[in-house]
């Protein structure tokens, strides 16, 4: 049966094929693993020759298991008598036996070769056998289009001591007279600037150093190289898109393990599909709105409409909502603007503080402060805010004015606020149990915070639940009944 041709989702076109051969690592962190998460994430289809099996984990490398080079051929033969390959990467090779048999196989196909020299592994273990290393030199160099050496891999390769930049491109002209095309030279162990050099030209690539020991860099930058010039980039470009993708691998990397943990490679696409799924719910709350308008009437005329954050937030830019809220004309409701991210409103500094007790309280909405008693009949939690607002810059004017700072508890300067105190719900409805000292990990929801205000500024009244579409479903039920609400 011939199935049908199925394009990728983003380019629209047949994925390109690519090729890793290099070393297992049972710890998921590097090698072959890091590399076929590096080209699923970024749209390739990964085929992979196996030199050997270590088994490891965060903390290093235990046991060696090489394969015999005629398994590694093997392999190789399977791939390209089936497969196109665009490019190819190398890592851990073992043993000299092994590089040459890559180094054949690869120039008898011409397959454009990314090539991590990879000697050793971060947390200590002999990844190449050191007379492995002239092989290196002598068969597998002079047919890359790439060479990507750390600064000890560098010295290793050339007996250079790489130190700085000016080193550095000493240890590059090197690597490149011994026949490679271009050279990489990873400045991770030095200022995080990479020296890209090319036949007629060399770039410096600079970046911001993050903090933390983490695994499988080195592979995630090589696979991204190799992913970005099977795409069809120019060494140049490539080499700028590898290393911010293996910058969000890093950035987003997981503590897993008792040593370093593994880089994330995934991490920078799942907030963004987190951060659409948001932005859908909150489209969702909108139409409701929209096909309800009875509801303003519950609503505070200023900012008006849903806010919602991501899982996690830590920070307004965590937070999106309708740029300028929504407005009343005639007997519709109007957007004042579209959904963003980072809108900076009291609303979003609200679900924050509510965030840091109860991670699940991830949506506000703003109601009149004569909706209170509604609440109240709800049976809501209701609990004092403090959003009183006085992070100037920060917060913008959408804060309200500066107060005594010793009088209230305050929004910290990443625009969090403090929820203080709590109020057992009064009145008919269920009242229910407020927890007598709240802690992160305490259940609030549905919880309604109520701001006093002072100093000129008018009281405040938000209901905190664990969706927009879901705050707007609890709104049309208190104002059409007033009925308990369920928990949200
Ligand atoms: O990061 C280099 C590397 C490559 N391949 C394997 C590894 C390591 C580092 O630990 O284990 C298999």
């Amino acid at each position: 049966m011939k199935l049908e041709a199925r394009t990728d989702l983003i380019t629209g076109h047949m994925p390109k094929v690519v090729l890793t051969i290099g070393g297992s690592d049972s710890g998921g962190g590097a090698g072959i693993q890091a590399d076929i998460k590096t080209f699923s994430v970024l749209g390739l289809h990964g085929t992979s020759a196996i030199t050997a099996i270590t088994a490891q984990n965060t903390m290093g490398v235990q046991h060696i298991y090489p394969l015999p080079p005629e398994q590694v051929r093997a392999q190789l033969t399977s791939i390209t008598e089936d497969f196109s390959i665009a490019w190819a990467k190398t890592g851990m090779l073992h043993s000299a036996q092994i590089v040459d048999v890559v180094a054949d196989h690869l120039s008898a196909n011409e397959i454009p070769l990314v090539l991590d020299p990879v000697i050793e592994a971060e947390a200590g273990g002999r990844l190449l056998r050191p007379e492995a290393v002239s092989a290196l030199i002598d068969h597998l160099i002079p047919i890359a289009g790439v060479v990507t050496p750390n600064i000890f891999e560098a010295e290793a390769l050339t007996g250079i001591a790489v130190c700085d930049m000016e080193s550095a491109a000493h240890a590059a002209r090197n690597i490149m007279s011994l026949g490679a095309q271009a050279v990489i030279i990873k400045g991770g162990h030095l200022d995080c600037t990479d020296l890209l050099m090319m036949k007629d030209r060399s770039i410096l690539l600079p970046s911001e150093r993050i903090p933390g020991e983490n695994h499988g860099i080195g592979c995630t930058f090589s696979a991204a190289l190799t992913s970005f010039l099977a795409g069809g980039c120019s060494l140049e470009e490539a080499a700028r898109r590898a290393k911010e993708f293996a910058k969000s691998a890093l950035r987003g990397s997981l503590r897993l393990g008792r040593g370093a943990g593994p880089v994330n490679q995934s991490a920078a696409q799942r907030a963004e599909a987190i951060r659409y799924r948001v932005l859908c719910d909150l489209e969702r709350a909108m139409d409701r709105l929209e096909e309800n308008p009875k509801l303003l009437d519950l609503m505070a005329e200023e900012g008006a409409g849903p806010a919602m954050a991501v899982p996690g937030a830590s920070c307004l830019e965590d937070v999106a909502e309708l740029k300028g809220g929504v407005a009343r004309i005639g007997d519709k409701i109007c957007r004042r603007g579209g959904l963003r991210f980072g809108e900076k409103s009291n609303k979003a500094a609200v679900i924050l503080a509510a965030m840091r007790i109860d991670p699940r309280a991830r949506a506000a909405l703003e109601l009149a402060p004569s909706a209170l008693s509604l609440c109240r009949e709800s049976g809501f939690l209701i609990m004092d805010g403090t959003m009183d607002g006085t992070v100037g810059s920060t917060m913008g004017s959408t804060m309200g004015s500066t107060t005594d700072s010793t009088s209230r508890d305050r929004m910290g300067a990443d625009g969090r606020g403090q929820l203080r105190g709590e109020e057992r719900s009064k009145g008919r409805g269920s009242s229910r149990e407020v927890p007598g000292h709240l802690q992160a990990g305490s259940t609030l929801l549905p919880i309604a915070i109520w701001d006093e205000g002072d100093h000129g500024k008018g009281p405040r009244l938000y209901l905190l639940g664990s969706s927009a579409s879901s705050l707007i479903d609890l709104a049309a039920r208190m104002s059409g009944s007033h009925d308990p609400a369920p928990g949200l």
